[in-house]
Order: C-alpha cells, then structure tokens, then sequence
C-alpha cells in the first residue's frame, strides 16, 4: 500500500502514551476505542491503558472515536498510515469492515478486535468479548422465572436499546426476543437509547407518555440508560423495582448499577465484563512469539438479582446460578 504524508482528518487525535526514551523498542499498538459513552466504556477503557503502558512494553495510541463510525474507520487507517505493530478494534457498528481490514492484511498489521465483533469480514486474527446472544437469553430465561415466582400474569415489555448496528445490541434484542416470543410476552416498543443515560431517559420520557399504564417491564441494554430510566420514571410517578410496579433490569454490572440493586431500584443485572484487554495482550504476545491464538475467547460473566426468587436459570440446555446482589458480593466486584 502505498504510504502518503498527510493529515489523516480524524474526529479524534491519537494520543500516543510514550513519555520515556527508547520508542522504537515498544511494541507500537492502535487501538480505536467505541468512544466514552457509558460507565462500561470508562472501565473498557482504564483496562486497556493500564495493560498496554510503557512500563509493560507498549506504545499506544489510543483514538477515543466518539461513537462515530466514519471517525473510526480513518483512526484504523491512521494506524496503517504510522505503522503500527497490531490494530486493536472495538467496532461501533458490526458491518462495513471488510475494505479497511483488507488494507491493514494489505499492511500486514494484524487486527485484534475486542469486545463487540465484526460480522461482515474475518480479517482479523483474533476476537476477544462477550456473548451477546447469551446474555439477552439470560435476561429472558430470567423474567420467565421471576414472572412465574411473583405470578404475573402478564408482561407487557418496553426496551431501551444500545446503539443500533452495535453486535450488543443486536445480540441481547435476538435473545431476549427469542424467549419473549416464547413465552408469549408483549413487547409494546424497542427503540434506540445509544447506551447513554440521555438516550435512556429520552426514549423513557416518551414510553411513559405513549405507553401509560400498560408496561410493567423495562429492558435497558446497558447500566447508564437504566439511570436515565429511572429519572424519567420518577418524574412521571412510575415505581420500579422489587417493590414497584416496574420490573427494571439492564446490562453491564459496573459498580454503580450492582449499588443500585443492592438498593432495590434494578431488579437483575446481565453482567457484561469490560476487562478484556487483558487477554487481548496475551494474544499479542502470542503473535510475538510466532504463535497462533484462538479465534474466538469469550470473557466470563454472571447474572445478578435483588432477590433470591430465582436461583438458577437454564440457557441453551446449561443451568446457570443467578447471584443474590448483597453487600459481600459487592464488596468483591472488580469493577
Ligand atoms: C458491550 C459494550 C456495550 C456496553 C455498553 O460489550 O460494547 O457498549 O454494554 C457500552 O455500556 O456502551
């Protein structure tokens, strides 16, 4: 590929994190990161520059792409333009990768991708995240129970979902719908909150006027539009939670959500582990070494609840412990 001297016009900059002498020795490592939308982002984030500092052997610039697609695509070429030793990706959308990623095999820089997948390209050498699917099934397979416990007769669902396109979102809408749909529930509307807490609170702000009175389960695709659920909730006077009219759940499990259900404002949790880059470093060092590492690592995750009404629940044929949130258990979080 030919390479040109030039600006490479990115919405963000990237920001190498090499302070001390001896540059050419770091391994040269880009990573262009989601953007900063959510608690999760924050610890995703902390994680990665943690594990690729100067210290341990890294060079990193780091391109924080603000939840824009097109600013993601010129931070991986920007990458190509200096060189880098390995791309990581943690792609916004899940389509429309191919043609970059051919140019950095073209480059021969090898692509990690970290978190949310790539669904229209394998040009890459290694995925490292959750199961997403899983987690939406979890979240059903829950409410199944939970329903049946607390003898609801109906389930009248409204869902906040993640940025549309995302792999996350696509994942836990598919196997949260799959159970809905089983079970005969109704879910009155599905729209985009962005994985923020405005979009939450947007989108909930305007459930509670369309859908007054009907609903008595929200799903939030992640901890933050939870938050801002719960804002727009409270000010149209909807109780939610253990003790409320509303059964309130989200995805993620960072501190703060696993405090609000400790508290009785979420009534479960879909853990989704942000720490990632560990293993993605192992898999660097791998290709350092000349080695080959595993296409595909799933991280490890729970599901959590207020109450110790459901204890286990079954996915796909494999029965999974459902956690009671207390203060022990909060205590021992990682994150
Ligand atoms: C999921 C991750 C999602 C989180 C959100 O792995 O990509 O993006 O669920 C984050 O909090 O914004």
């Amino acid at each position: 590929m030919k390479k040109v001297l030039g600006v490479v016009a990115c919405a963000a900059v990237a920001t190498s994190m090499v302070m001390g002498a001896n540059a050419e020795d770091l391994i040269k490592v880009g990573f262009a990161q989601v953007g900063h939308e959510s608690d999760w982002r924050t610890a995703s984030t902390k994680s990665a520059q943690e594990v690729f500092s100067e210290e341990n052997g890294y060079d990193l610039q780091f391109v924080d792409c603000d939840n824009d697609s097109a600013a993601q695509l010129e931070a991986v070429r920007g990458f190509i333009e200096q060189d880098v030793d390995y791309i990581i990706i943690d792609p916004i959308v899940a389509t429309g990768w191919d043609t970059v990623l051919t140019e950095c095999e073209d480059a021969g820089i090898p692509v990690v991708v970290i978190d949310r997948t790539i669904d229209d390209s394998d040009k890459y050498v290694s995925w490292v995240g959750s199961n997403f699917l899983t987690e939406g099934k979890a979240c059903g397979e829950w409410l199944k129970e939970y329903a049946a416990a607390k003898g609801m007769d109906e389930v009248n669902v409204l869902v906040i979902e993640g940025t549309n396109g995302s792999s996350a979102q696509i994942g836990r809408t598919d196997g949260f719908k799959e159970v809905a749909d089983a079970e005969g529930w109704t879910i009155l509307d599905s729209q985009d909150g962005d994985f923020t807490q405005a979009g939450g609170q947007e989108v909930m702000e305007s459930y509670c006027k369309s859908y007054e009175g009907q609903f008595n389960v929200v799903i939030c695709q992640n901890d933050n539009e939870a938050f801002g659920a719960m804002d727009a909730m409270k000010a149209a006077g909807v109780s939610y939670g253990p003790e409320g009219d509303v059964v309130l759940v989200s995805f993620d499990g960072n501190k703060p959500a696993m405090e609000s259900l400790l508290a009785g404002d979420l009534t479960a949790v879909f853990e989704c582990n942000p720490l990632a880059a560990p293993t993605v470093e192992a898999v660097l060092q791998q290709l350092q070494a000349g080695e080959t590492p595993e296409k595909e690592t799933y991280m490890v995750e729970g599901w959590f609840a207020n109450e110790d009404v459901v204890s286990s629940i079954t996915i796909d044929g494999e029965e999974q412990p459902v956690t009671q949130m207390t203060d022990e258990v909060l205590a021992n979080r990682a994150y």
